[in-house]
């Protein structure tokens, strides 16, 4: 498959995908989403790919938002509609039933936190920049960041940033729960791939049913939540994972899991 927009690379049940406008500093054009969704919808497919990587290209952004020269031509008529895909293609990033990481190499701003926050973990470059500037622009953030924000920072701080559309630093971006981890710009990549691969290492049926279950806790009220849980832990229980990692455990050795 190749792109205009994006990079992707696969490599030990890795894959890496770099949005690739840094002229532009990866701002999110309508092709970038197209031929996003369609990778998404084939590495949800791909047996050789476990868990994903979200980087961008350069060393300043990650992204820098949906692309405002295509913003421009919105109005009341189309705006909506616009959302609406833009979301379609981040749900497919929370629904991939694979972990996604988000690699954020510098700006994360606007449609770009809004990528950061679709994606399941974040670990940070010391440079990287966090916002929701949509509202310089006169416009809400539309891709997911009014409800994903504030259900990972609180509503308070979710509206800090949102109304205000001030910055924050990586380091403000962890105090707040915003990021995993910060590590120095030279490490993002193997910090990344170190947290992928620590993710493979464990028995990937139960990895899988946990994302479904914590992408339910906001979904659902409690009694449901508890009720899917217990479904998914049976389903756990029945596989064979379920068997080598409690064997491995007694017979003090490391487990080896099949995905099975
Ligand atoms: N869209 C299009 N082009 C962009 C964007 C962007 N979001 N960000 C940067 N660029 C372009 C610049 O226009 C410039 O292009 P050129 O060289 O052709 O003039 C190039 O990237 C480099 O940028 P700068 O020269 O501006 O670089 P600086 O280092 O001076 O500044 C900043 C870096 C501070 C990141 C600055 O580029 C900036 O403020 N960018 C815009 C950030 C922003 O407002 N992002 C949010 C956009 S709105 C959004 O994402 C969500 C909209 C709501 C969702 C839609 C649902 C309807």
């Amino acid at each position: 498959m190749n792109f205009e927009t994006l990079i992707f690379e696969a490599k030990n049940h890795i894959g890496t995908i770099t949005i690739n406008r840094p002229d532009k500093l990866n701002a999110l054009n309508l092709k970038a989403k197209s031929e996003l969704a369609s990778l998404l919808e084939r590495i949800k497919s791909d047996p050789d790919v476990e868990v994903v990587i979200m980087t961008g290209a350069g060393e300043k952004a990650f992204v820098a938002g949906t692309d405002i020269k295509e913003l421009t031509m919105l109005n009341g008529d189309t705006g909506k509609d616009f959302a609406v895909k833009g979301q379609s293609v981040f749900n497919l990033i929370e629904n991939l039933g694979k972990p996604v990481i988000a690699a954020v190499n510098g700006y994360a701003l606007g449609g770009g936190c809004e990528l950061a926050l679709a994606c399941h973990l974040r670990v940070a470059a010391e440079h990287a920049k966090f916002g929701q500037p949509e509202v310089n622009l006169g416009v809400i953030p539309g891709y997911g960041g009014t409800q994903r924000l504030a259900r990972l920072v609180g509503k308070g701080r979710a509206l800090e940033m949102i109304l205000t559309g001030d910055q924050i630093d990586a380091q403000e971006a962890f105090r707040i729960g915003l990021v995993n981890k910060v590590v120095p710009a030279a490490e993002l990549r193997s910090a990344s791939e170190a947290l992928a691969r620590k993710i493979l290492s464990k028995g990937q049926i139960a990895i899988r049913l946990a994302l479904k279950a914590v992408n339910m806790t906001h979904e659902t009220n409690l009694t449901d939540g508890l009720e899917l849980e217990a479904s998914l832990f049976g389903l756990c229980c029945g596989s064979e994972d379920f068997k080598e990692g409690t064997a491995a455990f007694l017979e003090k050795r490391k487990p080896s899991f099949k995905n099975k």
